[in-house]
């Protein structure tokens, strides 16, 4: 049996739910009075919800107390929540579905590892829940992607060394939590954006069964 196992991200490498974060904050942003592009977008991808509402409010040059931010995250969140709501199997991302199932049916570990507090739900919307042989997420952690405390859980729970994990990411600061961790990183999207992988896919097609043998080998 390898001794190798895998860690999964959710948003963007599981489900595109990039997309759905995107809107609920243009529209908040909008509510707001300030426009918000796909570029600054970039930006929110991986990190926590409150740092994601800070990097908003900086675009939008505005100010607000701590109270007020936590009443727009719940907004956001309920906005958001009304979006994956209308999720099935179907977003699952192409190729995923038939990894996970090789992984297991060849005793190959895989966690998630994600800065989503609304992972699990995800992923029972998608069936995909009890495949994992562990889940660590948003709520688990207390520091966000760059540090590499979700990873490092994430290989304490499957009982792994860092060195044996391979981390599948589509966010910059993703990459850089698994660097940071001593893993292995697979990028999945733009070069320019996840140059500091170890390999880059431009998307989940990519990430095939024989790429995953290739890495486990
Ligand atoms: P939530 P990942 C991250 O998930 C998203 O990429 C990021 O855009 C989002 O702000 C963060 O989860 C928190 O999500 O609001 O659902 O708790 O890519 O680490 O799976
Ligand atoms: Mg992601």
């Amino acid at each position: 049996m390898t001794k190798k196992a895998f860690i999964f991200d959710l948003d963007g490498v599981i489900v595109d739910t990039a997309k759905f974060h995107y809107l609920a904050w243009k529209q908040l942003a909008n509510e707001l009075g300030f426009d918000f592009t796909e570029k600054q977008n970039e930006q929110l991808k991986g990190v926590s919800r409150i740092t994601s509402l800070e990097i908003l409010l900086k675009f939008g040059k505005i100010q607000l107390s701590n109270e007020k931010k936590s009443a727009l995250l719940k907004v956001k969140n309920k906005q958001y929540l009304g979006y994956i709501s209308k999720m099935n199997e179907n977003d699952i991302l192409p190729g995923i579905k038939s990894l996970l199932l090789f992984l297991k049916k060849n005793n190959i570990s895989f966690s998630l590892g994600s800065a989503s507090k609304n992972a699990r739900l995800i992923l029972k919307i998608l069936d995909l829940h009890d495949l994992f042989d562990a889940i660590v997420d948003g709520n688990d952690v207390s520091i966000a992607k760059p540090d590499p405390e979700v990873f490092l859980k994430a290989a304490k729970s499957l009982h792994k060394n860092p060195q044996d994990c391979i981390v599948i990411e589509d966010a910059k600061a993703g990459i850089q939590a698994a660097n940071n961790a001593g893993m292995i990183s697979i990028g999945i999207g733009k070069k320019e954006v996840l140059q500091e992988a170890d390999f880059i896919l431009e998307s989940t097609k990519e990430l095939t069964i024989d790429f995953a043998k290739k890495l486990i080998d």
